[in-house]
């Protein structure tokens, strides 16, 4: 019998044969509480680097402030270091104690 495409025996050998997709490594940024950095300015850490709404910053920094961490968000190895990067210097030269940090996914 033929094998036209969407006849059965069509599709399984498409599934059985289809190469495996190599998918880089993500990284989930987390953010984490401490006793010090004023809530606004984490709320504009988020907003700058993270690209979140007013409120969606809000209510991130108000998760770490009462579990102690979040994700941020999820990124390739390089965007995710100069994100951690990036929120380590803002902090830095505020001289707030925020600590970021990257996890392999
Ligand atoms: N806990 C801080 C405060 O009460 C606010 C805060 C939230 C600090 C999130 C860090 O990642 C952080 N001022």
């Amino acid at each position: 019998m033929s094998n036209r495409p969407g006849d059965r025996e069509e599709v399984e050998l498409a599934v059985k044969t289809r190469p495996k997709t190599q998918r880089p490594p993500m990284y989930k940024v987390l953010l984490l509480n401490d006793d010090f950095t004023p809530m606004e300015f984490v709320v504009h850490v988020l907003e700058r680097l993270f690209n979140m709404t007013h409120a969606q910053a809000i209510e991130i920094m108000l998760t770490v402030h009462r579990k102690g961490v979040a994700v941020v968000g999820v990124f390739s190895h390089e965007i995710a270091e100069t994100k951690v990067a990036q929120v380590m210097e803002l902090a830095r030269r505020q001289q707030h104690p925020l600590q970021c940090t990257m996890e392999k996914e």
